[in-house]
């Protein structure tokens, strides 16, 4: 495999990996009420979230910022 190949095939993987986290959930899709933090009543949509949610919660406010979500691994 050359460079521009291993290249492209990283891009491919790039693209293809924004397009799985685009049919996971979103951050938009997880707030519900649209207040801009993801409580843990809003993660019990997802068992991951709700397993991360104490670890993803880095300033223990019991809710999820769009920075602390983007830690998420779905
Ligand atoms: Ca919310």
């Amino acid at each position: 495999m050359n460079i521009p190949t291993t290249l492209t095939f990283a891009t491919v993987l790039a693209l293809f990996s924004s397009v799985v986290m685009a049919a996971g959930l979103s951050f938009h899709e997880l707030d519900v009420d649209g207040n801009g933090l993801i409580t843990p009543s809003e993660a019990e949509i997802s068992s991951a979230l709700i397993e991360q949610f104490a670890q993803l919660d880095s300033d223990k406010s019991d809710a999820l910022s769009p920075r602390e979500f983007a830690r998420f691994k779905q």
